[in-house]
This record gives C-alpha cells, structure tokens and sequence, in this order.
C-alpha cells in the first residue's frame, strides 16, 4: 500500500520581523532549516513493506519561493503519486498548515485515509477534529502508524489500533492505552533512510561554506520542568537517551554531511554518554562539525567534558539564556541563575565554541525592562544573540496559568515571534524593541 508523508510549511507569521527597523530587519531569524526526523522515523516504520512518497513542503518552497500555494502542490502530488494513507506532522504554529494540507488531500481523494501526528498531536489532539482527519497519533506513534496502515490495508477500521484517536462520526475517540509504551530512544528505535529527502537537501544549508546539515537525536524529552516549554509535556516528563553503538552506527551513515546538529533538548544530561560517544568517534577518526543544544548549568557543572567535546568537534552551542534576572529564571523554573550563565559563556568561549545565546521578552517589559536586558547583553560576549516572545504554548504550565489572558488564539501565531498576551507597551512598540535588541549582536545565522 502507498503511503505519503507531508512535512507542512512554515508559518508565514513573523511580527518582529514585520515592525522591525531596515537596520534591525537583517539580523532577525526567518526561517530554521533541517530535516524532518519525526516524518523519518514514521517512512522508517512502514518501510520496506510500504511504498512511500514524500512531500517535504518546507523545502519545497525553500527550492522554489515562487512556487504555487501548499494546498495546490499537495493536490497535484495526491494526484500523481495516489498515496492510500497520508500522514502529517505539526507543531503548534503548523497545526493549521497541516489541516489545510489534510483538507487537500481529501478533496483529491475522500477515500484516502489522514493521520495526524507529532508535537501538537500529542498535546492537544482534539484542535485536530475535522471532518477530513481520520486519525490522531498522540507520542512517539510510529509503530502505531504502522498498525494503522496495515489494519487500513487489511479493510479494517483503524478504531481497532490501541493509543489513537479516530474518527467515530463526527468526533475523534480515543481508542483506549497502547499494550506498552514505547522506547522510541531503545528498542523501538528505528534507523532513519535520509536518501528519502535527497530532493531538498540542499536546502538544508545555514553557511554556504559548510556544507548541507543534518539533525539526529540521542535522546528525547528533558528532565528539565521549566513552566514555558513545550519538550517535556510532550514527552510525558520522560527523558530517553539512545546508546552510544546506536547514535555511532547513525553517524558512519553521514558521510554526505558535514554538519550535524544534535536535535536534542538538551545534549549534556549524561556526562558518561558524551563521554563515551567522543572516545569512541575519535578512536574511530570520525569527524565532524557538531551543533548542540545545552543547558547553562550542565556547562557549568562539566567544564572537563566541554574541552574534551570542543576537541572533538564541537564547534556551535545553542543555550536558552531566556533571562538575565534570577526572578524571571526562577519564575521560569529554570536550573540557572545569571551568575552561571556568564560562567557558561566563559567557558564555551575558552574552547573557542561559538555561542548562541537566547532571551524570552515577557510581554509585560517596559521601557526600563529593554534597557536593562539590552545593556547585560550588550556586555555578555556571544557570537549570535536571539530574542523571542514568551509564549504560552498549549499543552504547557505557563498555557494553564495564563490560558484567561490570552489575547490571540490563532495557533499559526505561535511560534515565539508573536505575541499572543496582553502587552504594557502598545503592540507595535513592543515588537519594534524586541526588534532592536536583535542588533546588539547582530546575529545574522540561525543553527
Ligand atoms: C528538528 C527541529 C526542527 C527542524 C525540523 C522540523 C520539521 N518538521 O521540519 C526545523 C529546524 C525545521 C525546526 C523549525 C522550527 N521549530 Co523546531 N524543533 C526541532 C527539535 C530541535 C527536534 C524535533 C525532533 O526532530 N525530534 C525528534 C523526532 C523523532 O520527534 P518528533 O518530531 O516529535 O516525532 C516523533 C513523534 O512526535 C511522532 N510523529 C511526528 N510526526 C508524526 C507524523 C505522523 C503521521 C505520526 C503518526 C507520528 C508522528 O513520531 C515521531 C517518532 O517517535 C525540537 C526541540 C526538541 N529537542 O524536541 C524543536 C521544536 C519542535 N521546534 C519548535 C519551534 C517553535 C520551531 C520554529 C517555529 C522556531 C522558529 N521560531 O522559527 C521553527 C518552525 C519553522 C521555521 N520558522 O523555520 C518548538 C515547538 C514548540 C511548539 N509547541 O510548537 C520545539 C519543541 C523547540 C522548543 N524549544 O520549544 N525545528
Ligand atoms: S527549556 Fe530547556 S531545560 Fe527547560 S524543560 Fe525545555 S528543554 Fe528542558
């Protein structure tokens, strides 16, 4: 049977960028690019049995800005490849993008069968229920993917799948637990076929000069709590690290890829597994440029360990600042405080590893609040600098808290660049300071 997977554009929604000054509009971030590794480990599970056709639609209109609208391209591909079953990921800000390419869909061929899955279809299944979504995914739902398409196959109601949510009627119901959970880190890991999105690999470059890059993961969720973040909800609070053989065997396959960024929440939670990973690539002589994501506090804590990555590769850190006043960290939940954020710059910057550090704006600053946030930056040395609004995403504590204030529910605004609460200064205003604070580093290259 056929099955198609679509990766779903980007949300169009910039505000920064849109009240933003000419000098300030260059240095903000428009778009982040990499691979889908959710839509791989789905083609992963029903592959070899399954034919599988793919519609990368990111990179699609990365290949081609002027190419014709989503809803258009996913026609079009529906009626050349014919794919029975049609799966989608979203996160919050794409929810839209992927209902509409489900509606799409179904206009082609109502008796294709649609699935929803990933970050948004974990946490808030039902903002999925329409009449052309036949299937919600919830977690890490690529076996169960699987049991769709071959109970779909078979002529039986994908209902009988455990762990989903599928259309009865009007309504999606939950169709009860799933036998087991699954280890999508261990035993149900499942080896990704990259080969799958040769067509957009070029677009997955940040520097020219470095070649195309690509994500892997060696673990997932956080054991971080912190109120704003959407990682851990998602992963039901579970964190899930791979072994180190399985992240090597993934690493020799990525002989096309110079780059690769670690899609982890964090890549420093077991000292001992990076550890042993950097032993062993250097016993082998394999070679790369790294990109890692990291928390403040393990840097801090693991001085040793980053001299020793730093030596074997690691030459991009991304850290989530978020803030410069211990009240909004703790407020936050975070682990740091500011004094360890500058002891994290410190030491990333003696193992010549170039920073990117990222501030939340609370909407409630005030003139004062920019001025202060803009003079700590201003004296913290980084090589990139990101400000983004902080966002109550659904599924989160800080959503629950602020869920009454809410001043904009279009899930297609959610994506850290609009602000969707109420703000002290007026609007524009607001989005032309969060702006400005873009030029303190002038940090051009989003990782
Ligand atoms: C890789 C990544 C990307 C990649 C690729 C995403 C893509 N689809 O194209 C790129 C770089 C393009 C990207 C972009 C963005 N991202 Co991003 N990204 C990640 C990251 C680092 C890892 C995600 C990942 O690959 N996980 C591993 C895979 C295996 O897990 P998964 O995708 O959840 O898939 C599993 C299940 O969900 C399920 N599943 C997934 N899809 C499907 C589909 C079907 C049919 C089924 C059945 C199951 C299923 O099965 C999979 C296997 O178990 C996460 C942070 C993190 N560490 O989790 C942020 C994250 C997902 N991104 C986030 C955001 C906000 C963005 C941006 C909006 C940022 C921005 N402001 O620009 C942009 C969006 C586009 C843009 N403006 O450029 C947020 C989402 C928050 C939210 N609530 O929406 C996260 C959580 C980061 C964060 N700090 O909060 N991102
Ligand atoms: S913000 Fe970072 S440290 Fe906090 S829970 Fe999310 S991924 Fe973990």
């Amino acid at each position: 049977m056929k099955v198609g997977l679509i990766n779903p554009p980007r949300s169009p929604h910039n505000a920064i960028l849109e009240h933003a000054s000419e000098a300030a509009r260059p240095f903000i971030h428009r778009k982040l690019v990499g691979p889908p590794l959710g839509l791989l480990t789905v083609a992963a599970a029903v592959a070899p049995r399954h034919a599988l056709t793919l519609l990368e639609l990111k990179g699609e209109l990365d290949l081609d800005p002027g190419a014709p609208p989503p809803d258009e391209l996913v026609r079009a591909w529906v009626a050349r490849e014919q794919p029975r079953v049609v799966g989608v990921t979203a996160i919050t800000s794409e929810a839209r993008g992927a209902l509409a390419a489900l509606a799409a869909v179904k206009a082609v061929d109502p008796r294709a069968l649609t699935v929803v899955g990933g970050l948004h279809a974990s946490l808030c299944p039902l903002d999925f229920e329409q009449p052309w979504v036949d299937v919600v995914v919830p977690g890490h739902g690529a076996q169960a993917f699987r049991a769709v398409v071959e109970a779909f196959e078979r002529g039986r109601a994908p209902g009988e799948v455990p762990g989903i949510w599928a259309r009865s009627g009007e309504r999606l119901r939950f169709t009860g637990p799933a036998a087991r959970e699954p280890e999508p880190a261990g035993r149900d890991f499942l080896p990704l076929d990259r080969r799958l999105l040769e067509r957009w690999r070029s677009t997955y470059l940040v520097r020219p000069q470095d070649g195309p890059i690509t994500y892997l993961f060696t673990s997932l969720g956080c054991p971080g709590r912190c109120t704003f973040c959407s990682i851990w909800p998602q992963h039901e609070g579970r964190y899930l690290q791979r072994s180190v053989d399985s992240v090597l065997a993934e690493l020799r396959e990525l002989q096309d890829y110079p780059v690769v960024r670690f899609a982890d929440a964090s890549s420093l939670v077991d000292p001992a597994f990076l550890e042993a990973l950097f032993e062993r690539l250097a016993a082998e002589g394999l070679q790369k440029l790294f990109v890692m994501d990291m928390r403040v506090d393990s840097a801090v804590e693991n001085p040793r360990l980053i001299e020793r990555l730093a030596r074997g590769g690691l030459r991009v850190v991304i850290c989530g600042f978020e803030s410069f006043r211990d009240a909004e960290l703790q407020a936050y939940g975070k682990a740091a405080r500011s004094a360890q954020i500058a002891e994290a710059i410190r030491i990333f910057h003696e193992n010549g590893i170039m920073l990117r550090g990222n501030y939340v704006v609370p909407p409630d600053y005030g003139p004062e609040d920019f001025a202060a946030l803009a003079d700590w930056a201003a004296s913290h040395r980084v090589a990139y600098a990101g400000y983004t609004v902080l966002t109550p995403m659904p599924g989160t504590p800080l959503h629950a808290a602020e869920r009454d204030r809410i001043v904009d529910h279009d899930l297609e605004r959610y994506n850290f660049f609009n602000c969707v609460l109420p703000t002290r200064l007026e609007l524009p205003e607001f989005y032309r300071r969060v702006a400005d604070l873009w030029l303190i580093k002038q940090g051009r290259d989003v990782i």
